[in-house]
């Protein structure tokens, strides 16, 4: 019974030391490591709850004619993997859509060589890859109504390639 309540008192004792050490352990990290970050750069120290997650999980398949995604895309920031598996260059280009304007819309504009600035803004692009490479594209999405277009010029129809094909609406949302 002695051996047994001074083992416990013991244990408590080891326990409080623990604890003591821990505390000391963290302020003394906080102090050192953390509290000069945040006094040098605002808000880096809380970094890992902002939303600056890069996604990396989406990528996007080029060819002849068309455009395909491997998954959704919500609001936030993308580094797109994009594979051409075709024979020929191609390009992607992230145009984003004024609110109300319609893929359809935009085909009739830029078909007839109108203006694309009425129609919306271009986002971000990867230039033209060679068949059988990759690129990356990295873009950041806000909610809304997106297009991805390839407009390299086919040499035997003369139509660039979104026209035939190579052109892919994306709702971010
Ligand atoms: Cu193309």
């Amino acid at each position: 019974m002695i051996s047994s309540a001074f083992y416990r008192m013991a244990m408590t004792r080891g326990f409080r030391t623990k604890t003591l050490f821990a505390s000391f352990a963290f302020l003394s990290f906080f102090v050192i490591n953390v509290l000069p970050l945040a006094l040098i750069f605002p808000g880096a120290a809380y970094a890992g709850t902002s939303p600056q997650v890069v996604n990396t999980d989406v990528s996007i398949i080029i060819y002849e004619y068309d455009i395909d995604t491997s998954g959704s895309i919500f609001p936030g920031k993308y580094n797109l993997l994009v594979r051409n598996v075709g024979s020929m260059y191609h390009e992607v280009v992230v145009f984003k859509l004024n609110p109300g304007v319609t893929a359809e819309q935009f085909g009739e504009v830029v078909g007839h060589g109108g203006s694309l600035a009425k129609l919306g803004r271009t986002k971000g692009n990867l230039p033209p890859i060679e068949y059988g490479t990759t690129g990356n594209l990295a873009i950041t999405f806000e909610p809304g109504q997106y297009l991805l277009l390839c407009f390299r010029v086919d040499k035997a129809s003369g139509k660039p390639h979104f026209m035939i094909g190579m052109l892919r609406e994306v709702t971010v949302e």
